[in-house]
Parts: C-alpha cells; structure tokens; sequence
C-alpha cells in the first residue's frame, strides 16, 4: 500500500546568473575593437505550482535537492546567455511550505493558486560592453553572476476532503470508508487501527465525494490522550463532517459532546461545519431500540442509522454525504476565496 505522505523536508536552490563575458571585436583591418561581451542569463526560479490531480507529497521523497539551472555565460560578440530553466515543484491543493529553519509560511496552496515563485535566481552579470566610457575604452572586466539563493523547506499537505469521518477509535470509520469507496483501509478490532489518514472516493451521480478518514480521537485528545488530535488537521479544510457513534455505544450522549468538545479545542471553526450523525454498527441493534436511544441523546441532530456489514442505510447516507458537499460546493461558487474552515452554518 502507497503510504500516505503530508510531511517532507526537502532543500531547493534557485539557478546562479551566469558571468558576463569579457571580449573585444577582432575583425580584420580593426586593431583594436571596442569590448563585446555579452551578458549572462538569469537564473532559474523555483516556482510552486497546483497540481489538483496530485493527492500526496510522495513525489517528493525522491531526492533532497531541488535545483533550477544556472544561467549561461555570456559570449563573445553580444551574444547574450541563456536563462536557466526554472525548477517547478508540483503540489496538490492544501500544501503548505514553510522554511524549515524560522517556520515562516511561504506559500499556502489551495485550488485557485497560481504559480508561485518561492526563489528567484541571480541577475546575469552584465558583459564588459557595458562598462565602455570615454576615458576607459577596453573595459577588461564584467560583472560576475549574482548567485542563487538556497533554501530548506518544510512541506506539509492538509487533505481537502469533502467529509470527516470523526469518531472513537473502533467505532467503525475505516469499515464505512471501505464500503463507500475504493479504499482499502486497515480495519481491526482494537483502537487505533488507523494511524495515517485514508482517503476515498464516492461516486454518487455526477458527483465525485471525497472522504477521509482519520485516526479515533478520545476524550482528552487536545491534551495528548490516545494520538492526540493533530491529525485533524487533514479535515480542518472539509467541507462537512460526519460524527461517528457505535450504536452499541452505553452513553451516546456523552460520546457526542465529547467529540465536539474535542474538535472544539482543535479549532473552533469546526463547530460552523455541516455535519450529520451516523450510528455505525447498526446491524448488532436489530430492534433499534439502541438507535432511537442516540437520537434522543444527539437531538435535535439527526441520526442515520448504517451498517457496513450489511450495507444497511448505505444509500440514505450517500445522498445526505452528496448533499452536503454540494451544498458547500455552492457556497463557494457564491463567495470564492472563503476559507473552508469558517463557512457553513452561518452562511447557509
Ligand atoms: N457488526 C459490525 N461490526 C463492524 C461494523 N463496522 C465495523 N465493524 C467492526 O468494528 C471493528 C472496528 O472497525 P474499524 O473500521 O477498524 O474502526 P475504526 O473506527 O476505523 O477504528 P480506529 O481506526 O481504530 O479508530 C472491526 O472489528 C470491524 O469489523 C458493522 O457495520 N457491523
Ligand atoms: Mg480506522
């Protein structure tokens, strides 16, 4: 399985200029010609560029420098160098690149991003033509190269997904990801099963949904209990999020403030997030009687009521997880630019 990497540090350096060249006109019947140097090529940016179809940074893994080229020198008889090539790094929507060494923000990455130039390359040296005057007319000298610049980076993906799938660990995340997508997530019988986010893909119509899911957080996550709550940052750009509860759960009620008590000390912003209710497991509830007991407990939240075993309420949830990413899909057609995180409820 691909791992699923959000952290790399990798070094770039941006293309020195090249030199300016020193050079006198030789023609015949000319003794002296005057100086004709050419100039040296810029060189190369790095430049950061969104590439939505990427959905990890293991691109980047490979190596740990990335340069742009060097400028070429320039020539004889005014002929100017070449520019360096730029370097392009590629990132998906919900990068984040920081200098490794001050943590400095240097670029923040989502769908509507340009290109971004992260370092500019040297100034090409100007070439001894330049520097004719009247009283200096073989000027013996140009203008080194300015050099290129170098850089650590510290580069960190954020998931954009549509929906969160947020609950205890074992409640059954990984198993509803699995039956709703292409996914094939770890799934076992004991907390914590899920270490890394996984994502996956819904179809539903014309619709493509992505979810992901993420590690159980527990009561105590904001202070450190279990992984901690740090992963949620791979939902803090979603646009919907869907609370998890066992039906089999004894105090559902309390299991329900609890998470949002926990994403609440994450970011506030999560608590304007759409979100819905499910109740996993539903097929160890054949009465429903554990069901309507969590609806209740959640009001006036509605609940669905799933099994991925069964598939039982599979199709009920589809529409409302469609219904919730297309909501937030409009939302953003209407007012462009809004950060994920601070819309929904108040800008329904
Ligand atoms: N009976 C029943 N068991 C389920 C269902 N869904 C999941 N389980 C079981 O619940 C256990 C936990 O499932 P996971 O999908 O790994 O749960 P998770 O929430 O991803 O767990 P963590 O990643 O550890 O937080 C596994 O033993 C699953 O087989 C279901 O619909 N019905
Ligand atoms: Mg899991």
């Amino acid at each position: 399985m691909q791992r699923f990497v959000d952290d790399v540090s990798i070094q770039v350096e941006s293309g020195h200029g090249g030199a300016g060249a020193v050079s006198f006109r030789r023609e015949r019947y000319v003794p002296r010609g005057g100086p004709d140097g050419g100039d040296g090529g810029r060189g190369g940016n790095v430049v950061v560029r969104t590439r939505r179809n990427l959905k990890t940074l293991v691109h980047l893994t490979g190596g740990a420098l990335y340069a742009a080229e060097n400028g070429q020198p320039g020539q004889k008889r005014r002929r100017n160098g070449r520019d360096g090539k730029d370097r392009i790094l590629e990132v998906p929507p919900g990068t984040t690149i920081r200098d490794l060494e001050t943590g400095e923000v240097l670029a923040d990455i989502d769908e509507h991003s340009h290109d971004i130039v992260l370092l500019t390359g040297g100034r090409g040296g100007k070439g001894n033509t330049h520097f004719k005057s009247s009283t200096h007319q073989t000027p013996r000298f140009a203008q080194p190269g300015e050099p290129g610049q170098t850089r650590r980076l510290r580069v960190e993906l954020k998931l954009i997904a549509d929906v969160g799938l947020v609950g205890l660990p074992n409640v059954g995340k990984s198993s509803l990801l699995q039956a709703l997508t292409a996914a094939q997530p770890r799934i076992g019988n004991y907390p914590f099963t899920t270490r890394i986010p996984n994502l996956g893909v819904l179809r539903y119509r014309d619709q493509d949904i992505v979810l992901a899911d993420i590690p159980g957080i527990i009561e105590g996550a904001a202070e450190g209990a279990g992984l901690g709550h740090q992963f949620l940052r791979h939902i803090s750009r979603t646009a919907g999020l869907a609370l998890l509860i066992d039906v089999t759960d004894p105090d559902p009620e309390h299991t329900y403030r609890t998470l949002l008590a926990e994403l609440d000390k994450f970011d506030p912003g999560m608590r304007h997030k759409r979100r819905l209710v499910v109740a996993t497991k539903c097929d160890l509830d054949p009465q429903t009687g554990q069901l309507r007991q969590m609806t209740a407990a959640c009001a006036p939240e509605q609940v669905i009521g799933v099994s991925a075993a069964t598939r039982h309420g599979l199709d009920t949830l589809v529409r409302r997880l469609a219904h919730m990413a297309a909501a937030a899909d409009l939302a953003e057609e209407a007012a462009p630019g809004v950060e994920h995180g601070g819309r929904g409820a108040d800008d329904e």
